[in-house]
């Protein structure tokens, strides 16, 4: 079997997806998610550009050397641009092969570890009341585990938290929006968050909480002891995760647990959170982190440091990346949860899919390859639109971390 043909589908069903699709001369093709949220373009460019004229003519099934010839091969390595374009390729050529093979994919990654993929879903409010609520439900929905987050007294917006009636969805049509931001305001206001929450929902449901990066290390050491009393699942992105060791600091002082990883993309920007046990769940998702291919490695790695995963899944990332996450999930030893935002009606109908959610679960369902397929014509009906994540400035005007 070889490549035939391998062409870029860009749309935007309620928010921008980038899907490369590859075709064989056997009929069979596969699909990548190659979405980077606000940089959508330059990932296409590089696939169109620098990627797919190298595909033509190989041999789909030699996941190992194309990913290889495309990650050592371009000399400039890693990025989030890069990882995400060779993690489209990996993640089609890896459907292709479920095809071929007539399995799911996850049977190519050692077969069902357990029944279902875990999952959190979502919680936001305006207030605490209101955040508690949703929590509330969403465990009537039977989510076994759920995310809080909530607007903050003195803070006019902050992550998380849909601005109006909407759902959440942080990138925003036109220019960057911006928001303001308060540590101090921050750090008093979440550990009274989740007291609320854990009187309302009792001991017997995962909590979550997402910081997003926005605290120094003695900041989030606080927050961490802070939140102990409430027994989360999993503190996410308390700092800016470019110096690793600033999780040292973090670690010696707290045992809430600790996630990272949905902006990193090879395991270099991991290895020392890992191997020094420094955190206990890596968030890297399956486009970002280059596709299957390297994943596999990363979880294997992990999973000598007691570090379970816990892959991103936004709404930026498409249901193709969703798919995937499912079938690494089921069938990986060290899997921890999966993160569950569900796509609007528009998305889902764009790309019909074999996974559903079921109690607290999901299940990547038993179409070979990855079982999911998009529909170009209707695709075509949704073109792109130029969107921005926020940027995030202190009260007193100086730009930071959102
Ligand atoms: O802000 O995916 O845990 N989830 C997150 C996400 C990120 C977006 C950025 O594109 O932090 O909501
Ligand atoms: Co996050």
């Amino acid at each position: 079997m070889k490549i035939q043909n391998a062409s870029i589908i860009i749309c935007s069903p309620g928010r921008n997806f980038v899907t490369l699709k590859i075709e064989t001369d056997e009929g069979i093709h596969g699909l990548g998610d190659a979405t980077l949220n606000g940089r959508e373009l330059a990932v296409a460019s590089y696939l169109s550009e620098h990627l797919i004229p190298c595909l033509i003519g190989r041999d789909p099934f030699q996941t190992e050397d194309i990913w290889q010839y495309l990650y050592r091969g371009a000399y400039w390595r890693r990025g989030p641009v890069t990882m995400a374009a060779i993690g489209a390729v990996d993640v089609a050529l890896w459907d292709i092969k479920g095809k071929a093979l007539n399995t799911p994919v996850y049977n190519l990654l050692g077969g069902k570890s357990r029944k279902g993929v875990l999952v959190y879903a979502h919680a936001h409010g305006a207030t605490v009341e209101e955040a508690v609520d949703d929590v509330v439900r969403h465990i009537d929905l039977g989510y076994l585990a759920v995310r809080a987050q909530s607007g903050i007294l003195g803070l006019e917006s902050t992550y998380g938290v849909p601005k109006g009636l909407q759902s959440y969805e942080p990138a925003e049509r036109g220019l960057p929006s911006e928001s303001r931001w308060s540590s101090e305001l921050y750090l008093r206001h979440t550990p009274k968050l989740f007291q609320k929450v854990r009187e309302a929902v009792g001991e017997n449901v995962h909590l979550l909480h997402d910081c997003h990066h926005r605290l120094t290390p003695i900041e989030a050491a606080r927050l961490g002891k802070e939140l102990e009393p409430f027994h989360l699942f999993w503190l996410e992105d308390p700092v800016p995760a470019e110096l690793q060791d600033g999780f040292k600091l973090i670690r010696e002082q707290t045992t809430t647990p600790i996630a990272t990883g949905e902006v990193f993309n090879t395991i270099w920007d991991a290895h020392d959170l890992i191997q020094q046990q420094w955190i206990d769940y890596i968030r890297m998702s399956i486009v970002h982190g280059g596709g299957f291919t390297p994943l596999k490695k990363i979880a294997d790695f992990a999973a000598l440091y007691h570090v379970r995963t816990g892959c991103h899944g936004a709404t930026d990332l498409s249901p193709v990346t969703m798919a995937a996450a499912l079938h690494f999930g089921i069938a990986i030893h060290n899997f921890g949860i999966q993160e569950h935002m569900p796509h609007s009606a528009e998305t889902d109908e764009v790309f019909r899919h074999q996974y559903r959610y079921e109690a607290g679960y999901m299940y990547p369902g038993n179409a070979p390859g990855l079982g999911v397929d998009i529909d170009e014509k209707l695709a075509s009906k949704y073109p792109y639109q130029r969107a921005y994540l926020p940027i995030n400035r202190k009260l007193d005007g100086t730009l930071t971390d959102w």
